[in-house]
């Protein structure tokens, strides 16, 4: 029997509806009326260079993002008119580009600048950036070589986090039978467009009613969550998986040691198998999506005291400051 979940994802984008096709057997008058309201509620998006709105903003279908999920991505948060560590995640999207051997074909500041202007055309002040850089059109081949320039796409958006009641109550995981891929196949390093092994996953925690999935790697030791990092704290240390354990180099995760020093807390890098998560005091889980998250209960078994734990709460806490503190400005 499934558990009873927050029934949440992590990422929900508030995405503008589009009128529907059927409207048309509507009067004439409310016709308009609804498409208006829908044209009034359309983001404003970025493609190469253009600022459109969502219902113009399209790819071709040859483009080889689509055809073979050949691309980059990152996803970014803003609060209250600030971008959170932009310079980390470009950092990351320019190494993804590197290693599958992309060529953005704009600099860093003129990439900065879109995502800027793309977030004021929204008029936005909080939410999630989502930025994309796909292959380009090609022909119905998977070889790249044709693809002479790659597609560079922006969305920015409200985001509907978790309730907060979830940060208070903490989620339930399940281990998936999909494994994080192997970096000998491709890199979980790369942010990619394919991002399907995740997606498998995600099926898995949905199928069995949980929050999220613990992904373990060909050695059956933890890597991660389908978007998230993992943490567990045992008698006051945490500890996180290596990034060769198949672990992203999340910027949350980073952040974590940053506050973790602060507190005077330590993290060590290091093998977690699924016993070790078991028996932890506390487990949380971070991500741009999710922030930091705690969890409860894994594969059934409660975690700590079945409650969000103590370093758990001044981790969430210490995030919450640090988010509203420096940043890139949006508006100034
Ligand atoms: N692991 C994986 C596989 C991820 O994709 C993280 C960990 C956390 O990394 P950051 O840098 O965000 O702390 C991610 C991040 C989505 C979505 O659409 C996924 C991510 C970020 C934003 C949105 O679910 N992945």
């Amino acid at each position: 029997m499934p558990t009873k979940t927050t029934n949440s994802d992590t990422l929900l984008i508030d995405e503008p509806q589009e009128t529907s096709p059927n409207a048309a057997v509507k009067p004439a008058n409310e016709t308009s009326t609804a498409r208006s309201a829908a044209q009034a509620q359309e983001l404003t998006i970025y493609v190469d260079g253009h600022f459109l709105p969502q219902s113009e903003a399209k790819v071709s279908v040859f483009d080889h993002g689509l055809l073979y999920g050949d691309g980059i991505f990152e996803g970014i948060r803003f609060y209250d008119g600030r971008v959170f560590r932009l310079e980390e995640h470009h950092d990351r999207l320019w190494d993804s580009a590197r290693s599958i051997c992309l060529d953005i074909p704009i600099s860093k500041e003129e990439m900065t600048d879109a995502l800027l202007e793309t977030v004021r055309q929204n008029g936005l002040r909080d939410g999630y950036i989502r930025q994309v850089v796909t292959r380009g059109v090609g022909n119905l081949g998977l070889n790249p070589h044709q693809c002479k320039r790659p597609s560079i796409i922006i969305i920015a958006a409200t985001i509907a986090l978790y309730p907060e009641e979830v940060y208070r109550n903490g989620l339930t995981v399940v281990t998936c039978a999909t494994r994080r891929m192997n970096a000998a196949a491709l890199n979980p390093a790369v942010k990619s467009l394919n991002y399907l092994n995740n997606v498998m996953a995600r099926i898995e925690a949905n199928l069995a009613g949980a929050d999220e999935a613990l992904m373990l790697n060909d050695a059956g030791n933890v890597a991660e969550c389908t978007a998230d990092n993992v943490f567990v704290i045992k008698k006051g240390r945490i500890f996180t998986p290596p990034i060769s354990a198949g672990a992203l180099r999340g910027i949350t995760r980073a952040v974590m040691f940053e506050i973790a020093d602060e507190l005077g807390l330590k993290i060590t890098e290091a093998e977690i198998t699924r016993h070790d998560v078991f028996v932890a005091d506390e487990c949380f889980l971070t991500g741009t999506g999710a922030e930091v998250i705690p969890v409860i209960k894994v594969d059934g078994r409660v975690i700590g005291t079945g409650k969000p734990g103590s370093i758990t709460g001044r981790m969430i806490a210490r995030f919450r400051e640090l988010v509203r503190e420096g940043g890139t400005p949006i508006y100034s």
